[in-house]
């Protein structure tokens, strides 16, 4: 692992209320990310490197929603309770949130798309990303692939990072689809996810 200097910066994907258990859309051990990201927080905090904190910020009405005719029950309506950052995530104060998928009639699952993260990144200095949170098969997986695509250095938390699974297997083949893409998938000893 190497050290963090400023020009790194950690991106923690949507670990918010409703994607965690009792939730609106429960990720299996979704509550699993909080703590190996707490711990990248406190690296990041003491090596200066930047923290931004991705969020879905739905509109009551979004087009994802079973309602609308999308594949998921409602979820992180913006300014609701479920849309809240995990109370145990401890993000630092200067964290910077991106809140993404806000246009009711389009969705939104890379937190590069129709966001500012790209020019704060650049304007950060920004050159390696660690990316962990939440979830593997969605919105980290086309995190991962814009980030590789934008020309990042691009890390997978893979100890930070669990799948919805709607099929099974979806999780390992979103891994394999980033690896293949460029992104490095950080493999702790013992861990098949
Ligand atoms: C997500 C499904 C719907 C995600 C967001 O964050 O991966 N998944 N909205
Ligand atoms: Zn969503």
């Amino acid at each position: 692992m190497p050290a963090l200097d400023p020009s790194d910066a950690l991106i923690v994907v949507h670990v918010q209320r409703d994607f965690l258990p009792g939730g609106a859309l429960a990720v299996g051990e979704g509550d699993a990310v909080v703590e190996p990201l707490n711990r990248w927080i406190d690296r990041c905090r003491a090596a200066g490197a930047r923290v931004f904190a991705t969020r879905d910020w739905h509109p009551p009405d979004h087009c994802s929603f079973e309602a609308q005719g999308g594949p998921w029950p409602a979820h992180c309506v913006a300014g609701t309770a479920g849309a809240e950052f995990a109370a145990s995530l401890r993000l630092p104060g200067d964290c910077r949130v991106i809140s993404q998928a806000s246009d009711p009639a389009r969705e939104a699952y890379s937190g590069f798309d129709g966001t500012e993260l790209l020019t704060q990144l650049q304007r950060a200095g920004s050159r390696r990303l660690w990316i962990g949170g939440l979830a593997t098969d969605y919105c980290v997986r086309a995190t991962v692939l814009d980030a590789v695509k934008e020309g990042f250095e691009t890390h997978v938390l893979t100890e930070a990072i669990r799948p919805v699974e709607v099929h099974p297997g979806d999780g390992r083949r979103a891994l394999e689809e980033m690896r293949a893409a460029g992104a490095i998938v950080e493999e702790p000893a013992g861990n098949e996810r």
